[in-house]
């Protein structure tokens, strides 16, 4: 397997970068028609969408997986799974439960009280894709830190097979969690339904989770009436490297991204071009035992690329400027490393944290921003599911002393009415 080869700086990595956002114009006027119908005609326009696009039909109103459907996926399921699973379930929630803040209050001198407040969402909606992309492991990293967030109502929705079923691993999950209401329904229409509701879906405060394209686009359409985590996009993964890193791992992990989705992105950047070569070998002899080799064949030709730089600090530098979703550190030692690296949802340090460590099991979230948005966007943390207010309280000396600085302020933008509220509290100006 040869993987395009390019030199950091160079204008080849720039032009790799550039993200072609060829079609979205029509794939929007689509989503914008399932929108309209949804918001129109509720539960009747979801149930059509779903025998049109998942195939499937439940019948009308029908989405609701009950408690008999629960039993039945325990059935289906094998020992190992729900034991790995809950395994993973500790090692998540002790992750997140360190990520909780403390509400606070603090007087000052003169009396004054300053304060946040941090509270739970009320409702939130779980989005997990259904199909090839069904990853069990996604209900746990939405529902673990809504619910150490406190979130009381967590809504689940998932697109059902044709035969009307959903994945028994994804319910097993959900049930391990103690998440109850679940919807069979996917794509757009499903987004559609958690931000304004329907008959049988009340609306929610927030929808998470990622999805295909359509599901993306429908999340950006309906974000400002709901808050929304991310907009998420293929998975990355970069792996920093040096010529003492072992090729089948380097190898291994590269393809472990690429065989997600035909347009994962699998980099690996290194000042050593036999180190390259190896991999090369390596990614030919593993493929032929992987199951999704035809995946994985194309996301590499297609999307993967090999950036040759001088030394490990313009790897860091090569490394910022990608803000990879996932960052591997496969080099002598990893810690002298980390401080320079910026922009990444997660780095996994040494020849011993492939990135499934963190996608299934060590405990921090795997929903973490892509497309080079690990600039601004941070991981899914129990922040996500919480807001803040700000608490203010001013004494009577307080406002005394702040008075003439908050009128000048004020009348300097006109507000004469704001600065008014302030005079007024002045004795001597109470008529
Ligand atoms: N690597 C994916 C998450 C995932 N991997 C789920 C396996 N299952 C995006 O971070
Ligand atoms: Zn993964």
């Amino acid at each position: 397997m040869i993987i395009r080869r390019m030199k950091a700086g160079t204008a080849d990595l720039e032009e790799f970068l550039r993200v072609p956002y060829s079609g979205l114009q029509e794939l929007e006027t689509r989503v914008a028609y399932i929108a309209k119908e949804v918001k129109t005609r509720g539960d009747e326009a979801v149930y059509e969408f779903t025998r049109r696009f998942d195939r499937a039909d439940i019948g009308p109103h029908n989405f609701r997986v009950d408690e008999r459907e629960i039993i039945e996926a325990y059935k289906a399921v094998g020992e190992e799974y729900i034991s790995a699973l809950r395994a993973a379930i500790a090692n998540i929630r002790a992750f997140h439960r360190r990520q909780l803040h403390n509400s606070w209050m603090e007087p000052d001198e003169t009396g004054n009280i300053l304060g946040m407040i941090y509270r739970p969402l009320d409702r939130v909606g779980i989005y997990v894709p259904g199909g090839t992309a069904a990853y069990p492991s996604s209900v746990l990293m939405n529902a673990i830190p809504a619910q150490v967030a406190g979130v009381r109502e967590i809504v689940m929705v998932t697109p059902p097979a044709a035969d009307g079923r959903v994945n028994p691993y994804t319910l097993v999950a959900a049930a391990e969690l103690g998440v109850k209401e679940i919807y069979k329904m996917g794509g757009a229409q499903a987004v559609f339904a958690l931000a304004w509701g329907t008959e049988t879906v009340p609306k929610v405060d927030k929808i998470t989770g990622p999805g295909n394209i359509y599901v993306t686009l429908a999340k950006k359409m309906v974000y400002g009436d709901v808050d929304i985590d991310m907009l998420a996009g293929p998975s990355e993964i970069l792996i920093i490297a040096d010529d003492k890193a072992e090729p089948a791992y380097v190898a291994a992990d590269l393809m472990s991204q690429a065989e997600h989705d035909v347009l994962a992105r699998s980099m690996l950047v290194t000042d050593s071009e036999e180190l390259v070569d190896e991999v090369e070998r390596e990614i030919g002899r593993q493929l032929a035992s992987l199951s999704r080799r035809d995946i994985i064949e194309r996301s590499l030709q297609e999307q993967g690329a090999v950036i040759i730089v001088k030394d490990m600090r313009e790897a860091c530098e090569v490394a910022n400027r990608v803000a990879p979703e996932h960052l591997e550190l496969m080099v002598e030692h990893p810690f002298e490393w980390l401080g320079y690296i910026k922009n990444a949802g997660a780095v996994f340090l040494g020849r011993y944290t492939p990135e499934p460590v963190g996608d299934y099991y060590a405990g921090p979230n795997h929903i973490l921003p892509t497309g080079g948005t690990a600039r601004f966007y941070s991981p899914v943390t129990v922040d996500t599911f919480l807001k803040k207010t700000s608490v203010l309280y001013y004494s009577e000396t307080g406002l005394a002393k702040a008075r003439q600085d908050i009128v000048t302020l004020a009348e300097i933008e006109g507000l004469t009415a704001h600065a008014n509220s302030v005079r007024i509290r002045r004795e001597d100006t109470v008529e």
